[in-house]
């Protein structure tokens, strides 16, 4: 049993090799200039202080042969899997499917939707594509995960009110234990992060628990 000291109250881990490192939406088209995220006019770099906890989540993770998922939001480039409301949506001055810098907006693999290099995804950890904001919608996550016998979910990735949030409280309503790791999430808008991390630990962690990834790392044996 491992106990990881975070918000509201010890986060337990009865058997570390049955929980998962889920690493969300880490890609270009929300990190980097040309993308997804810079199209609707949000502040890119306010992601980027995410990027070194998760990289050192990953590290610990493959070291411990650990579960590590990443996922990744795009649509099939004839956007079949894109509702007309979320391809209306927003401000952007480039829309979903139209030509970028970095290839077609939010289109699965073009060079934009990729991962980030820093980030990128060694053979033998799963890629989940998804066509929403929440990974278990219209995946095969919930699945995968029952049939791994995984319960417990240590939750990273942007942006921390869209696809993080909605994809934990899918989670927890599904009966996964899902702990956020605070460093290791960003928002383009820091004052909805900060609101996240308090409703997802509030009234005894109604969503889950939040943690430091160094509380993480040291509770799993890892150094700083
Ligand atoms: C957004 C995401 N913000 N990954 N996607 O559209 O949070």
């Amino acid at each position: 049993m491992i106990k990881i000291p975070p918000q509201p109250c010890d986060y337990e881990l009865p058997d570390p090799k049955k929980s998962a490192l889920i690493v969300i939406d880490m890609q270009r088209d929300f990190m980097e200039r040309g993308g997804f995220g810079d199209s609707l006019g949000n502040d890119i770099d306010a992601l980027r202080p995410a990027v070194k906890p998760i990289s050192r989540l990953l590290e610990l993770f493959r070291k411990l042969e650990l579960m590590i998922i990443h996922t990744v939001e795009g649509h099939a480039p004839d956007l079949s899997d894109c509702p007309p409301s979320k391809l209306r949506r927003g401000e952007a001055t480039l829309k979903i499917g139209d030509p970028g810098p970095m290839g077609r907006i939010l289109i699965l693999g073009e060079p934009g939707n990729g991962i980030i290099p820093e980030l990128a995804p060694r053979a033998g950890e799963k890629i989940l594509t998804k066509p929403g904001k929440g990974a278990f919608c219209r995946t095969e996550l919930e699945l995968f995960l029952r049939e791994m016998g995984i319960t417990p979910l240590i939750i990273t990735g942007v942006t921390t009110e869209v696809c993080v949030q909605t994809t934990m409280r899918e989670a927890n309503d599904r009966g996964f234990e899902c702990l956020l790791v605070e460093d290791g999430t960003e928002s383009y808008f820091p004052a909805f992060k900060h609101s996240v991390l308090q409703m997802v630990r509030a009234q005894g962690g109604i969503v889950g628990w939040t943690a430091m990834s160094h509380n993480i790392i040291q509770a799993l044996g890892g150094g700083q």
